[in-house]
C-alpha cells in the first residue's frame, strides 16, 4: 500500500508551532533570531531529534536534519523557514519544514529506506523583514553571501545579526557555504489567488519572480506646521508620501506583473505640529522579467530624484536585496506536475510571487516548489488559511516527489 502523510500529525505540529509567538488573533509573530524564533527553532529540532534525525546546525543557523538512503551521497533536500513576519500566519514556511518532517517520518514508519539520503531544512530569516535581504540564510548556504558579510547586518531595531544569532544559541558549527543537495523541493502556501481562483490544487511552481528592496532616506526641515507658509516648505513627509504614490502609479502603468510597494515609512519626529525632517521609507519592487524590473527601477530613482529636487530634500539610498528572476528545473517542474495527476490533483503551473528559499538552492543543483491554494490568497496576515484537504494533498505530493528523486535518476 502506498505510504501516505499523516495530515492530522502535519495540522497538529503545525498549531504547536504556532502557538510560539501567538499574536492572539490567528497569526504568530517569530521575527528571525528574536526569542520567539529561537523557541520555535528548539522545537522544531527537538521533533527531528525525536525521530532519530542526524541535525547539524551551520555558521549561519540552518538547520538541516538528514535520514540516511541506503547509498551514500548527497540527500534529497526539502525544507522552508519557520521565522515569520510580525503579522504572520499558520502556514508561510512552517508548512514546508513539517511536510517535510512527515515525509521522512512517514517513509520510516512504512520500514522504507530509499536509495539517496533525504534531508529536511530550515533557513535562517528567510523574511527578511527585520534583518534585509530575504532568503538570507539560505544565500548563505549557497555561497551568494559570506556568512561574516551576514554576521555584520544591522537589523531595523539596530541590532547586529551575528550577535543575535550567538544570543539565540544557533551560530552552529556546520561550514557555509552547505553542501550542495541531489535536489531539493519546497512545499509552499501560493500566498496568491491563482490557484484558487481557477479550483486547482497544486501548483507546480516554474519560479521566482526578481526582488527589488531599497530603503530611502529623504533630509527636510524640521519647521512649525502652521507658521512655515506653503512656499518656504521642505517636507520629508510629503517627499515620501509623493514617492509612495508615484510607486503606485508606476506599477499601474506598467502593469502586467509589475508591482510596488512602499511597506515602511517612518517620519520624524513623527508629530502633528511638525513639518518632518525626515522621513525614511522602503520600496518593494518586483516583476517576473528581469528588464523590465530594471526599468522599473531606474524609474523610480529619477522620479524620486524629481519629487526630491521640487521639495528641496536630500536623498540617500540603500540596496537592501536584489535578486533577478529564477527559473526552477524543468524536470523538477514537470515531475510535480505529473506527480499531481497521478494523485488526481489538479494541478497549474504558475510563478511565485514571493521569494523563497528554493530560488537560493537553485543555484546548488535542481530544484523546484509545491504550491497549495490560500483561501482568498491572503497571506503576512493571521487570517493566512489553507485548508486541510489541501495541505494533505500537498504533503503527499512532497513525499512522491522526493521518493522519486531518491530512487531515479533525474
Ligand atoms: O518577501 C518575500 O517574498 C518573502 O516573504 N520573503
Ligand atoms: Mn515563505
Ligand atoms: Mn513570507
Amino acid at each position: 500500500m502506498e505510504p501516505r502523510i499523516d495530515v492530522d500529525r502535519l495540522q497538529s505540529r503545525l498549531q504547536e508551532l504556532a502557538r510560539i509567538g501567538d499574536t492572539g488573533d490567528g497569526g504568530c509573530a517569530r521575527l528571525a533570531l528574536s526569542d520567539e524564533d529561537r523557541d520555535g527553532r528548539d522545537l522544531v529540532v527537538t521533533w527531528m531529534r525525536d525521530l532519530g534525525l542526524d541535525v547539524t546546525i551551520d555558521g549561519i543557523g540552518n538547520v538541516v536534519a538528514t535520514r540516511p538512503g541506503r547509498e551514500d551521497g548527497p540527500p534529497v533536500m526539502c525544507g522552508s523557514h519557520i521565522d515569520t513576519v510580525a503579522t504572520g500566519g499558520v502556514y508561510d514556511g512552517n508548512l514546508g519544514v513539517l511536510a517535510g518532517l512527515e515525509v521522512l517520518e512517514t517513509l520510516a514508519a512504512a520500514g522504507i529506506t530509499p536509495r539517496r539520503a533525504m534531508a529536511v531544512a530550515f533557513f535562517t530569516d528567510e523574511e527578511g523583514a527585520r534583518f534585509a535581504p530575504d532568503m538570507l540564510g539560505s544565500l548563505v548556504y549557497a555561497g551568494g553571501m559570506s556568512v561574516e558579510e551576514a554576521y555584520d547586518l544591522v537589523g531595523i531595531d539596530g541590532t547586529r545579526l551575528g550577535e543575535e544569532l550567538a544570543r539565540i544559541g544557533y551560530m552552529g558549527t556546520t561550514p557555509c557555504p552547505g553542501l550542495a543537495p541531489h535536489a531539493y523541493v519546497e512545499l509552499h502556501i501560493e500566498q496568491g489567488p491563482v490557484l484558487e481562483r481557477h479550483g486547482d490544487v497544486i501548483g507546480a511552481v516554474t519560479g521566482v519572480q526578481g526582488i527589488s528592496w531599497q530603503e530611502i532616506e529623504l533630509g527636510g526641515q524640521l519647521n512649525h506646521a502652521g507658521t512655515t507658509p506653503m512656499t518656504f516648505r521642505h517636507d520629508a513627509g510629503f517627499a515620501a508620501a509623493a514617492i509612495a504614490v508615484a510607486a503606485r502609479q508606476l506599477a499601474t502603468d506598467v502593469g502586467g506583473d509589475q508591482v510596488a510597494t512602499v511597506g515602511k515609512l517612518d517620519l520624524r519626529p513623527d508629530l502633528v505640529n511638525v513639518v518632518a525632517g525626515r522621513a525614511t521609507l522602503t520600496v518593494d519592487l518586483r516583476h517576473t522579467d528581469d528588464a523590465s524590473l530594471a526599468a522599473a527601477e531606474h524609474r523610480m530613482a529619477e522620479t524620486v530624484r524629481q519629487i526630491a529636487d521640487g521639495e528641496g530634500v536630500s536623498v540617500s539610498r540603500r540596496q537592501l536585496a536584489r535578486f533577478a528572476p529564477v527559473a526552477f528545473d524543468p524536470r523538477v517542474v514537470d515531475l510535480v506536475e505529473k506527480t499531481a495527476r497521478e494523485h488526481g490533483q489538479p494541478v497549474r503551473r504558475l510563478p511565485s510571487g514571493a521569494g523563497h528559499d528554493a530560488q537560493m538552492l537553485a543555484r546548488l543543483c535542481p530544484a523546484g516548489m509545491i504550491f497549495v491554494p490560500s483561501r482568498g490568497g491572503i497571506s503576512h496576515n493571521p487570517a493566512e488559511y489553507s485548508a486541510p484537504e489541501h495541505l494533505d494533498a500537498g504533503a503527499n505530493v512532497l513525499l512522491h516527489v522526493m521518493a522519486q528523486l531518491a530512487e531515479a535518476e533525474l
